[in-house]
């Protein structure tokens, strides 16, 4: 039948959560003809009213419109476990941070580009008319790659833009860019900077965003199921598609089966509760120090499974002696470890044995690699896991993805929808910008330190790239000034740029920071087209329009049609076809894969018409899905993507790049900080973890943060016993700050988190007292004010949004009042 594991494992891939294309080409059923079931009919029935279908991060649902305005947003029957996020979601419409019109800044429109760059923040907007935007914004283009050459636009605009294969505006904006010229472009993300870099090496493939061991094969094989920082109850909320929440049914199913769960986290998670996990809580950024320790005791214990080392692995003989102590005179005993992570020496010795006894996963997050040196964490779980030797068999190994879009949710046979290219194809032969087009691609979270460095040579990932000049950023469905670490550096870098264009649906730190605002429409206000869940593909869903465009809010598509259009490209943009033509082609395309893997889709009208969801089957052997079981069975005919064809405990290739921070086997390395950590003088850790109740910044300018503000503020939790150590009260507006920044939080004490340590979630809007003062006190609570700027390492230059510490006191003083969430004065 051609479905087995190995279709997962193909090589590293240069975009973002590319794992499905692979999906469907290693795919082929027989051919059946039989309609493919529409599912979600009773919920229109039972509510007594008609619904428009839709679909979103957080999941399907039905919008209820009444006189022109939507009403609900009602999770669609099939989803498992809808989020709690919905009424957000349908508040992002019209809430009082909606951006309205198209606005630029005063300064900038007065006296031109670059003007009073100190002045960005403060809000002083002046409303235009979409003709005059649409001539500045293009005109602004064509004078930046005049003056400053093409690479001095910047369009590696990051973030977590809404789904929807039409309406994709990041791919939207370099459509344009393309077609009228060349920019600087970006690498990576935020979410796995560090892990997928060095995977590739290590395992073979990106692995971060593919499948693993099924729930199903779990709860009938697993006895120990390790969740690592990984919590898949808050995180499998949103999907980058559609989420289809499959991991609710496969938590239920491990607690059905009673497998035995432990977490590993320093706050005791949703995930953790509702298992009734055993908690442990080592210090944070501890965990590779740990593992070693854990490792160190397999080793001398003999518990280690030399078998599976020789035939599927590379390189344990060189990481030995490490581990051992003989290459640096530190044996890695479970006494050392312990006295880096905090916990019992008998703990990790324990944990040792109990790993190496009974089958056991080791479900692992990202924030772990989100820290300095972040990319050692997931070369050591996978060095731990291949010396217990149970990767490959059902319910045992080891799994990148178990919290991240309901990984482990089986995967249906299904075509993989296309979506709108960025015109890369249709660049002119022999144009002035070809021969620098794309030749500049900088890692996503370098952009700060690209400002600040022009013309400097980094190294990554065992190339060399030179800085380029940056005069225009252009940012489009996504937050820098939440997403990037340590604000006030980034403050300064974007004082050197002339112009920074934004289209944003709400009025974000961002936008408020931009020269050109221009207000667009939320998925909500257009037609568009979506697959669901991102590993389980279970059907296409209609992204109706729910209701016609607020204010003067515009579609990406048309923005950039119309600048398009200023630059002499117009019909290359829209191809003379209008949304529904898109919609209706990226559908028709699937309908015909379809037929190649034996299915039949109805025809696009009546799919669309509908209203309902598009399921597809998922085969006995996807629900049954064993990660590496295929490479187990035949190492040589499955060989991995690697060097070696195996895991790589030891790298070769990253031995010659020679880079003092990041070693060629996993190793623990001292982070720039840590609490407890030999020069870290501050003494709380921050874990700035994903939030409950947003998506990262999306909808904390919403009726939701009615769920968690305190006092009006973001919320900080700490221990009891912090508390007490600084008489502070539950409630309490506090003052959270470091050598970086300072921001206010309300205080939530709770034993559900470790002593030492601080939560503050990325994504609360950053809200400067004094918008024109770098470093001025911020009054909601943007964590990424105190966190570091600094890359995990020369090999990824990935993110390091989990390494951070400071200090906690109460606010005293007259409160500044919270402003981000009204419109701009
Ligand atoms: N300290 C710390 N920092 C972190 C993290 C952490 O764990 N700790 N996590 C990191 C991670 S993993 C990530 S992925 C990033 C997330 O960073 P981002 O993805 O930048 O954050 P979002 O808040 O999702 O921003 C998306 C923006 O796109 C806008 N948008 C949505 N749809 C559309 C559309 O159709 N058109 C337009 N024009 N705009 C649209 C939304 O309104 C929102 O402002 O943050 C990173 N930063
Ligand atoms: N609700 C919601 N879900 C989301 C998102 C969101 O914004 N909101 N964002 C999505 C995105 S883009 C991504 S990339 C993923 C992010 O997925 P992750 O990066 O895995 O998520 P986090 O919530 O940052 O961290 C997961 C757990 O790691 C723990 N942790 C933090 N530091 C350490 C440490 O040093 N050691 C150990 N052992 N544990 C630690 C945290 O306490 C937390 O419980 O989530 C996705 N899901
Ligand atoms: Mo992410």
């Amino acid at each position: 039948m051609g479905i087995n594991a190995t279709m997962y494992s193909g090589g590293p891939s240069a975009s973002k959560r590319t794992f499905l294309k692979g999906t469907a080409a290693a795919m082929a059923l027989g051919f059946t003809g039989l309609p493919i079931l529409l599912r979600g009919a009773t919920t229109q029935a039972q509510s007594g009213q008609q619904g428009i279908l839709s679909g979103c991060h957080w999941g399907v649902f039905q919008g209820i419109v009444k006189d022109g305005r939507a009403v609900e947003f009602r999770p669609w029957q099939g989803d498992p476990a809808p989020s709690p996020q919905l009424p957000g979601v349908l508040d992002s419409l019209y809430s009082e941070s909606r951006i309205r019109y198209p606005m630029v800044r005063r300064a900038w429109l007065e006296k031109g580009p670059g003007a009073d760059p100190d002045g960005r923040g403060s809000g002083d907007f002046v409303r235009v008319s979409w003709d005059k935007a649409i001539d500045l914004v293009a005109l602004e283009i064509a004078r930046v790659r005049k003056e400053d050459g093409q690479q001095a636009v910047f369009a590696g605009s990051y973030g977590w833009k809404s789904p929807g294969k039409l309406h994709n505006c990041q791919t939207l904006l370099r459509r344009m860019l393309n077609l009228t010229g060349s920019y600087t472009n970006s690498t990576g993300d935020y979410s796995t900077g560090a892990a997928q870099v060095i995977l590739p090496y290590v395992s073979g493939s990106l692995e971060v965003y593919e499948q693993c061991t099924t729930w199903n094969n779990l709860a009938k094989n697993c006895e120990l199921m390790v969740f690592w920082g990984c919590n898949p109850l808050n995180n499998s909320q949103i999907s980058w598609q559609v989420a289809d929440h499959g991991a609710w049914p496969g938590v239920e199913a491990l607690k059905k089966a009673g497998t035995k769960v432990l977490c590993i986290d320093p706050v005791r998670t949703e995930t953790c509760m509702a298992l009734n996990g055993e908690w442990l809580a080592p210090n944070p950024q501890t965990d590779v120090a740990m593992m070693l320790g854990i490792a160190h005791t397999l080793y001398t214990e003999g518990l280690h499974d030399q078998k599976f080392l020789d035939r599927y692995t590379t390189g344990f003989d060189k990481f030995l002696p490490y581990l051992m102590g003989t290459s640096d005179n530190t044996p890695k005993t479970a006494e050392w470890a312990a006295q880096i992570c905090g916990l019992q020496a008998d703990t990790l010795r324990d944990l040792a044995h109990r790993f190496a006894k009974h089958r056991t996963m080791l479900a692992l997050g990202y924030s772990t690699q989100r820290q300095h040196h972040g990319e050692q964490i997931h070369w050591m779980l996978i060095t731990l896991a291949s010396m217990l030797g149970q990767i490959g068999l059902p319910g045992g190994g080891y799994g990148l993805s178990y919290h991240y879009a309901s990984g482990g949710a089986p995967t249906a046979t299904t075509p993989i929808l296309k979506s709108i290219d960025d015109a890369s194809g249709q660049k002119q032969e022999g144009a002035a910008w070809l021969a620098s087009s794309g030749a500049v691609s900088i890692p996503v979270s370098r952009l700060v330190e690209t400002l600040l460095n022009p013309g400097k040579t980094m190294q990554f990932n065992g190339n060399d790239i030179k800085l380029p000049v940056i005069k225009l950023a252009y940012w489009v469905g996504g937050n820098p000034f939440s997403h990037q670490q340590d604000r006030n550096e980034m403050l300064r870098a974007w004082r050197n740029l002339d112009t920074f264009i934004v289209h944003d649906v709400q009025w974000t730190a961002t936008a408020r920071h931009a020269d050109i605002v221009l207000p667009a429409t939320t998925s909500y206000e257009r037609n568009d087209i979506e697959q669901v869940g991102d590993y389980a593909l279970s059907h296409i869903v209609p992204m109706k329009k729910i209701v016609d465009p607020v204010f003067e809010a515009r579609n990406d598509f048309d923005i950039f049609a119309a600048i398009a259009a200023k630059l002499g490209k117009g019909y290359e943009f829209t191809q003379g076809r209008t949304e529904m033509d898109w919609v209706r082609g990226l559908y028709e395309a699937a309908k015909i894969e379809s037929r190649g893997m034996g299915m039949e889709m109805p025809v696009f009208d009546v799919f669309w018409n509908s209203n309902k969801p598009l399921a597809f089957p998922v085969s006995p052997a996807q629900v049954d899905f064993v990660r590496y079981a295929d490479y187990r069975a035949d190492p040589l005919l499955n060989a991995l993507g690697t060097a070696s064809g195996k895991f790589e405990l030891y790298s070769k290739a990253i031995e010659k790049y020679h880079y003092d921070d990041c070693p060629p086997h996993a190793t623990w390395m001292e982070p720039i900080e840590r609490v407890g950590g030999p020069t870290t003088k501050l003494p709380l850790h921050i874990a700035a973890n994903h939030p409950t109740m947003r998506l990262h910044s999306q909808l904390c300018g919403t009726v939701n943060r009615q769920h968690y503000a305190i006092a009006g503020r973001e919320p900080c939790w700490m221990n009891p016993a912090d508390a007490k150590a600084r008489g502070l009260s539950d409630g309490d507006v506090v003052r959270v700050f470091n050598q970086r920044g300072q921001i206010l939080a309300g205080l939530k004490i709770t034993e559900d988190i470790r002593p030492g340590v601080i939560r503050i979630n990325e994504g609360g809007w950053f809200d400067p007292m004094n918008p024109r003062e770098i470093g001025s006190l911020d009054c909601y609570g943007d964590v990424n004010n105190l966190t570091t700027g600094i890359a995990t390492s020369k090999l990824s230059q990935g993110n390091c949004g989990q390494t951070g510490v400071a200090e906690v006191e109460r606010f005293v003083g007259t409160l500044p009042p919270v402003t981000v969430f009204s419109q701009p004065t």
